[in-house]
C-alpha cells in the first residue's frame, strides 16, 4: 500500500531545502556583509539532513519528543519552523545577524522552540541521553504521568561521533537502563576537513550493540533496493558496498555521466548489468546512486515507525550525501562551500520559485498549496503548540538549620545542612536531586544519600546491608531514591545537571539539582558546564575540596583558576564562603534563585540581575576552621548574598583593609590582630562572592555612565567608608586576580595575594607559606603597602 503522506513529504522536503538554501544565500550575498558574516559549514551540512528532518518533523515526531539538532542543520530546522508558522521571515532574513536566527540552534536565543542547544559538537547528543534518564526519574516519582513519555532524539554528525563525551554518556546510559532515546547518525562520511575513514559504521554498530542499543542501518533507498532486485542488481550492490567513501563522494559530485562511465568500466558485462545501467538516463543514474537510506522517505518512515513500537534506545546509521540536492553534493571541500549566485539562480528555477517570491511558503509547488497547508496544519509534532512548560515554585524556608559545631569545614557543613533537609518531609526535600561522579561520599553527600536513597528504575538492595556487614553507608537503589550516582566522568556530571536543571521546562516538573565534584575537575567538565549554563539549566554545583588547602592531596588536585571561572561564567553565581552559617544562607538563597525567571532589569540596590535567576557554584573546602558564634540577622544575610560584609569595620583613619575569601579566613583574622598595634583602624572585609561583587560594580558603573548618577553597587557602598590613603591587601586560596580589581573601585592602593603556580604537597601551613598566603605574608604585604612604624610581629618573627 502506498503511503499518502509520501508525495506531500517529498514536496515539503524540496521546500525546506530551498528555504534553507535561500536563508544561507541571503545572509551571504544579499545582506550587507562587511565583517566576516560568511556562512561556513551550513549549506552542505544542512542538505545532508533535509530528508531525515522532513520525515521526523513532518510525520514521526510527537509534541512530547525532544530533539538536539546537529549544529549546522540549523537552517533546515528553522525552515521547518517557518513552514509550521513558528518562525518569522524577518529572523530568517537576519540569519547569523544581530537578533536574527542563531548560527546553531539555541534554546535561549532562538524563538522557535529549540529543545536543546547545540554548537559544541557532542554535547547535545549526550544531553538527549541524560534527558531521557531525567524523564524516567520524574515519572518514577509519579510526576508528570498525565503526559505521554517522549523520545529524546539526537541528529548526530558522523564526525561528531569522535567526541569522547558521547561514549562517556553511552556508558552511563547503559548503567541506568536507558530507554526512549534515538541517535540518528548522519553518515555522510564527511567531516569538516576530510572524508571519514572507511568502515567506521561497523565499529559504531558493534559499540552500540554492546551497550544494549538497537542498531538500524539505513544504507539503501527504495530505488536502490528495486534496482538490486533487477537482473544484474546484485553486482551493483556489491560494487556499492566495496566503493571507498572518497570515490563515492567524488562520483556523486561529478554526476550522472561520471557514474555511467565508472560503473560501465567496473561492471559492464554486455549483459544484465550493462542493461541495468543503460536503461537509465544520466539523471536517473545519478538519482539512483544518490538514493541512500538517509535520503529515502519511505525507508526512513518505515524505520522510524518500527522504532516507535518499543522504548529501547536506537542508533540509526543513515547513509547520506553531504550537500544532497545541491551542486556541492559530495565534494570533499564542501563543508564551507557556498553556492554561487548562479547556482542559487539555477536552483530557484528548478524549484519553480519566481523572483521576489523566494520566501513564499507555497511558491512553485507541484501539489495544490491547499494540500500542503492542510498537511502542515495536521502535523502531529505541532499539534500542541509551543512545547515548553512552567512548573510551580517549590517553597523555601526562611532559613536553613545551621549545624552547631565549634569548628567545621564548609564541606562538612554542606553535608550536615543537607542531612538536616533530608530528615524533613518537605516539598523542598522531595524536589532536591543530587548527583556526583563517584565522589558522593568524599564530598560529604553520604548522610543525604543514606536518608533519601539512590535512584534506579528497579529496586536493588545493598548487599552489604542485606548480609549484615557493618557499613556507614546504605547503598539501596529504588525508584524513590533521590541520588543519581554517576561514574567518574565529569562531562557526564555537567550534562546530567543540564538535563536535571531543565526538567521544569522540558517535563513540567521542578527539580532542584545539586551536583558535587572535586573543584579542580570543574576544568575537566568545563565545556559541558558552559553548555548547561548556555541552555539556562538550573542547578547547584558544590566543588570541594578546592585550592591548595587540600594540602597533602598534592599538586594534581589543587585548583588555581576556578575562582576566575566562577566569576567569568555567565549564568552561574559563584560563592566561596568561609563559615558554615554563610554557606547555609547562600544555599537557602540558591534554592529560590534557581527557580526565578523574570526580566533582566538589574536590581537598584545591588545592580545584579537577580530577578532572572541562574545556577550556583559553591567553592568549598575541607579545612576545619573555628566558627563564629553569631546570630544571622537579615542585614548580615543580605550582605552575604550580595558578596561581602565587614567582619571588622574599618575606623575613620584606617590605614589597612584586609579583604579575604574562603578558607584563608583564619590567616586574615590573625593578620589583622597582629597589626592592630602598629596600623590604625584596620578593617577586615569578608568576601563571600567575588563574582557578585564584581558584577554589581560593573553594572552600577554602566548605569552611571548612562545617566543614573546615583547608582551604587554593594562593593562601592562598603568601600565608600574606607579613606583614600588606606591600602588594601586581598587574599584567597586561588588566583590573585580574583580580588585584585577591588583597588579599582575607589582607587585604593592594592596588593593581591593568591596562588599562581602548581602546588607542592605538604601541610596547610607549609603551603600557605610557600605560596605567600599565610598570616606573615599578609602582614608583610600590608607593611610594604602602607609604610609606617615597623610592625612588631614582623620584627619578632
Ligand atoms: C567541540 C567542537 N569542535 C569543533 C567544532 C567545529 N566543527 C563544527 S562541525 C565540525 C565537523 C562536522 O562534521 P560532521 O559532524 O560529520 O557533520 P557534517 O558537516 O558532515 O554534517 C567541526 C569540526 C565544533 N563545532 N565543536
Ligand atoms: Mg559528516
Amino acid at each position: 500500500m502506498t503511503d499518502a503522506r509520501l508525495p506531500v513529504l517529498a514536496e515539503l522536503e524540496r521546500k525546506i531545502l530551498w528555504l534553507a538554501t535561500w536563508t544561507i544565500h541571503n545572509a551571504n550575498h544579499l545582506r550587507a556583509n562587511t565583517d566576516g558574516l560568511k556562512v561556513g559549514g551550513h549549506q552542505a551540512s544542512s542538505a545532508s539532513l533535509a530528508t531525515i528532518m522532513t520525515a521526523l518533523y513532518g510525520a514521526v515526531l510527537r509534541p512530547e519528543d525532544r530533539v538536539a539538532v546537529k549544529p549546522h542543520a540549523s537552517p533546515i530546522f528553522h525552515a521547518i519552523q517557518y513552514l509550521l508558522g513558528n518562525q518569522t521571515r524577518e529572523k530568517l532574513e537576519n540569519f547569523r545577524g544581530y537578533k536574527g536566527v542563531q548560527s546553531y540552534p539555541s534554546r535561549t536565543k532562538d524563538t522557535d522552540d529549540v529543545d536543546f542547544s547545540t554548537g559544541s559538537v557532542g554535547l547535545g547528543v549526550a544531553q538527549t541521553l541524560f534527558s531521557s534518564l531525567v524523564q524516567d526519574y520524574v515519572r518514577a516519582k509519579g510526576w508528570g504521568t498525565e503526559r505521554p513519555e517522549g523520545r529524546m532524539v539526537a541528529l548526530v554528525g558522523d564526525a561528531e561521533m569522535d567526541e569522547g563525551n558521547i561514549f562517556e554518556a553511552l556508558l552511563e546510559g547503559w548503567k541506568h537502563g536507558l530507554r526512549n532515546t534515538w541517535w540518528i547518525v548522519d553518515y555522510n562520511r564527511q567531516s569538516l576537513d576530510a572524508v571519514v575513514r572507511e568502515g567506521l559504521w561497523s565499529r559504531f554498530e558493534a559499540i552500540f550493540r554492546n551497550f544494549g542499543w538497537d542498531v538500524v542501518i539505513l544504507k539503501y533507498g527504495t530505488l536502490q533496493q528495486e534496482a538490486f532486485a533487477e537482473p544484474g542488481g546484485e553486482a551493483l550492490r556489491r560494487w556499492i558496498d566495496d566503493c571507498p567513501n572518497q570515490l563515492y563522494s567524488a562520483l556523486t559530485f561529478q554526476g550522472g555521466g561520471a557514474w555511467r562511465k565508472r560503473l560501465t568500466d567496473d561492471l559492464g558485462d554486455q549483459g544484465d548489468v550493462s542493461r541495468l545501467i543503460d536503461r537509465r538516463s544520466d539523471e536517473e543514474l545519478a538519482a539512483l546512486m544518490a538514493n541512500l537510506g538517509g535520503h529515502d522517505l519511505p525507508s526512513l518512515l518505515a524505520a522510524f515507525e518500527e522504532a516507535r513500537s518499543h522504548d529501547r534506545p536506537v542508533c540509526f546509521i543513515a547513509y547520506t550525501i553531504k550537500g544532497f540536492g545541491l551542486p556541492l553534493a559530495g565534494h570533499k571541500d564542501n563543508h564551507a562551500g557556498l553556492m554561487t549566485p548562479t547556482q542559487v539562480e539555477t536552483l530557484r528555477q528548478s524549484m519553480n520559485v519566481r523572483e521576489g517570491h523566494e520566501w513564499d511558503p507555497f511558491e512553485g509547488l507541484s501539489l495544490p498549496a491547499k494540500t500542503l497547508k492542510s498537511f502542515l496544519a495536521a502535523v502531529p509534532f505541532a499539534a500542541k503548540g509551543r512545547r515548553r512548560y512552567q512548573a510551580p515554585e517549590v517553597g523555601v524556608p526562611a532559613a536553613l538549620t545551621v549545624p552547631a559545631q565549634p569548628a567545621m569545614s564548609t564541606q562538612q557543613g554542606f553535608g550536615l545542612i543537607l542531612h538536616e533537609i533530608a530528615k524533613g518531609d518537605t516539598e523542598l526535600a522531595r524536589r532536591i536531586v543530587t548527583t556526583s561522579p563517584d565522589v558522593t561520599v568524599s564530598t560529604n553527600l553520604g548522610a543525604w544519600v543514606n536518608r533519601r536513597g539512590l535512584f534506579a528504575r528497579e529496586e536493588m538492595a545493598d548487599t552489604f546491608k542485606a548480609e549484615r556487614i557493618p557499613s556507614t553507608f546504605n547503598w539501596n537503589f529504588s525508584p524513590s531514591g533521590q541520588h543519581m550516582e554517576l561514574g567518574i566522568a565529569e562531562m557526564n556530571l555537567f550534562i546530567m545537571l543540564s538535563a536535571l536543571g531543565l526538567s521544569h521546562s522540558i517535563f513540567g516538573e521542578r527539580l532542584l539539582p545539586i551536583g558535587t565534584l572535586y573543584d579542580p575537575f570543574i576544568e575537566r567538565g568545563l565545556d559541558a558546564l558552559n553548555y548547561a549554563c548556555y541552555q539556562d539549566a538550573r542547578f547547584i554545583v558544590a566543588a570541594t575540596p578546592s585550592g591548595v588547602t587540600l594540602a597533602p592531596e598534592g599538586g594534581a588536585h589543587q585548583s588555581i583558576a576556578t575562582p576566575l571561572i566562577g566569576m567569568a561564567q555567565d549564568g552561574l553565581a559563584s560563592f566561596e564562603p568561609a563559615f558554615v552559617d554563610e554557606l547555609a544562607t547562600v544555599l537557602n538563597w540558591s534554592f529560590s534563585y534557581l527557580q526565578r525567571s523574570g526580566e533582566a532589569e538589574p536590581d537598584e540596590t545591588t545592580w545584579l540581575r537577580d530577578a532572572v535567576g541562574g545556577s550556583v557554584y559553591l567553592r568549598l573546602s575541607t579545612r576545619s576552621i573555628e566558627q563564629p558564634q553569631r546570630a544571622m540577622t537579615p542585614a548580615l544575610a543580605e550582605d552575604i548574598i550580595n558578596g561581602a560584609y565587614w567582619l571588622r569595620r574599618p575606623g575613620p583613619n584606617a590605614q589597612v583593609v584586609v579583604a579575604y575569601s574562603g578558607a584563608v579566613a583564619p590567616e586574615a583574622i590573625a593578620a589583622v590582630g597582629l597589626m592592630g598595634e602598629d596600623r590604625r583602624d584596620i578593617g577586615l572585609l569578608a568576601i563571600t562572592s567575588a563574582d557578585r561583587l564584581n558584577a554589581g560594580w560593573t553594572a552600577a558603573s554602566r548605569a552611571r555612565e548612562r545617566g543614573l548618577v546615583h547608582a551604587r553597587s554593594h562593593v562601592e557602598r562598603l568601600l565608600a567608608e574606607v579613606p583614600s590613603h588606606c591600602g588594601l591587601v586581598t587574599v584567597l586560596d586561588g588566583h590573585p586576580a580574583t580580588l585584585a580589581w577591588l583597588g579599582s573601585v575607589n582607587g585604593h592602593r592594592t596588593r593581591s595575594l593568591g596562588v599562581e603556580h602548581f602546588g607542592q604537597t605538604g601541610t596547610i601551613a607549609d603551603l600557605y607559606r610557600h605560596h605567600g598566603i599565610d598570616t606573615d605574608a599578609i602582614v608583610q604585604a600590608a607593611s610594604a603597602l602602607v609604610p609606617g612604624r615597623p610592625i612588631r610581629h614582623l620584627r619578632s618573627a
